[in-house]
């Protein structure tokens, strides 16, 4: 008999990956195909723009033809040798991520949360062997409202309990503090087993909390009083994501090629991920000076794919790309106009009650209860006019473009949000 022809739209692939799938996410209904720059298709053909940028990793614009081209040539040549042996790319782009972001070594891992573990494990080995800490006695600061990844450890410090619940026993060593509270810092710093401070610089999962102007600066003081490390988090808000090369850069905008302004609060350990690849491929990576780094021997730490060839040269092409569109600039200048026009909007509706962030990491509140489904709704209203985007935690929508959007495409997408608010019907 022959096969009927099936149907294939976007039911199709929906019940597919709910029958075949773990349900560990509730995807909006649309099912993607195509991606290109700010754009994104689904099966049906429909064109949408992207506002979630895979949570910060497309910030380059979807299939970069420069950051394809090196993925497609190294996987080519040589795609994977593991730390066993020494290889021609891993050194060369070892050196040119270590000057860019300017520290003298770096630890290639692939995924945020591996990184996140990586600068754990940097940070206590650092505090027992060089500061005489008790053994297991070292305890890092985190902050309520943290998203820092989903491994057993990253969990035990999470108060988001979806994401924690019935996943113990849970790994201590970590005490938890009021994010943007300095003076919940400087008292448990007294404590001289706390060893780190691991901060989000504006926390994205939370709903885009930015934090006072001079909390990170602050932070880092009270870190180099107590002997601590401060350890900059900036998987979501780095490379370009907020208007400055990372978070922590604070005003500076790179046009005065980062003369390490009065602004810029160097971390002791940087974690960068998602748009270090600009969405090709996952790479990640840890980032110290030589006296932190320096603790790490032969056979201590690591993983098979950490910074494989492909990954090496989808990460040079990935910050070539950031340099070479000024996206640093575009995201501070578009980002502004962004919050600008979302402003005009909130003075007509009693929908959205604020709009904040920085460069292109903003979020919307909307004037509902966080266990309604208003937002929800207004993302699928949203989807049906052409924009994708979805809520962070019950009422909070972040919208979060990719870097390379236009001031007309942004316009445009304020035209798009502008008429859903409008129209809107709870
Ligand atoms: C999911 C959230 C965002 C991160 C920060 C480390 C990681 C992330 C600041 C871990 C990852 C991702 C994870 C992804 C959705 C997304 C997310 F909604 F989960 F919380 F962006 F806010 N540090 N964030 O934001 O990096 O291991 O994922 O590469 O798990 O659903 P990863």
């Amino acid at each position: 008999m022959s096969e009927i022809e099936v149907l294939k739209n976007s039911q199709y692939y929906i019940d597919l990956e709910n029958q075949h799938g773990a349900h560990n996410y509730h995807p909006l209904p649309v099912v993607l195909e195509k991606g290109e720059g700010v754009y994104v298709w689904d099966v049906e053909g429909k064109k949408y723009y992207d506002f979630l940028s895979a949570y910060s990793a497309v910030n380059q614009g979807h299939s970069h033809p420069k950051i394809l081209a090196a993925l497609i040539a190294q996987a080519q040549t040589l795609a994977l040798t593991s730390r066993a042996f020494y290889n021609n790319v891993l050194g060369p782009y070892e050196k040119y991520v270590t000057e860019y972001f300017g520290f003298d070594k770096v630890l290639p891992m692939n995924t945020g949360a591996e990184a996140v573990e990586t600068a754990i494990k940097l940070c206590r080995k650092w505090a027992y062997e060089k500061n005489g800490i008790e053994e297991n006695e070292a305890t890092i600061v985190v902050c309520k409202g943290n998203f820092h990844g989903r491994t057993t450890t990253i969990i035990s410090f999470s108060d988001d309990d979806n994401a924690r619940d019935n996943f113990g026993p849970y790994t201590g060593g970590f005490v938890s503090i009021p994010y943007n509270d300095i003076k919940a810092l400087e008292e448990v710093a007294k404590d001289k087993n706390v060893i780190g401070f691991l901060v989000e610089p504006i926390q994205g999962e939370a709903g885009v909390y930015t934090p006072d102007e001079d909390f990170i600066a602050k932070a880092q003081e009270i870190c180099h009083a107590n002997n601590m490390l401060f350890i900059a988090d900036e998987v979501q808000t780095g490379i370009a994501r907020t208007g400055s090369l990372l978070a922590v850069c604070g005003n500076c905008s790179c046009e005065n090629q980062c003369e390490r302004q009065l602004t810029y609060t160097k971390p002791d350990i940087l974690i960068l991920g998602k748009a270090l690849s600009g969405g090709a491929y996952p790479v990640s990576a840890v980032l110290a000076d030589e006296h932190i780094m320096e603790v790490i021997k032969p056979g201590q730490h690591g993983s098979t794919f950490g910074g494989n060839p492909i990954a090496a040269k989808v990460a040079v092409a990935a910050l070539d790309v950031v340099a070479e569109e000024n996206l640093i600039q575009n995201a501070r200048r578009l980002g502004n106009l962004f919050r600008q026009e979302m402003n005009r909007i909130i003075e007509k509706t009693d929908l959205v009650v604020k709009v904040r962030g920085k460069g292109l990491l903003n979020a919307i509140i909307i004037n509902d209860t966080p266990e309604s489904e208003t937002a929800w709704n207004l993302c699928v209203k949203l989807k049906e006019n052409g924009l994708l985007a979805k809520p962070t935690h019950g009422n909070i929508i972040r919208l979060a473009p990719p870097l390379v959007i236009t001031e007309e495409q942004i316009l445009e997408c304020v035209a798009i949000i502008e008429k859903t608010i409008m129209e809107f019907k709870k």
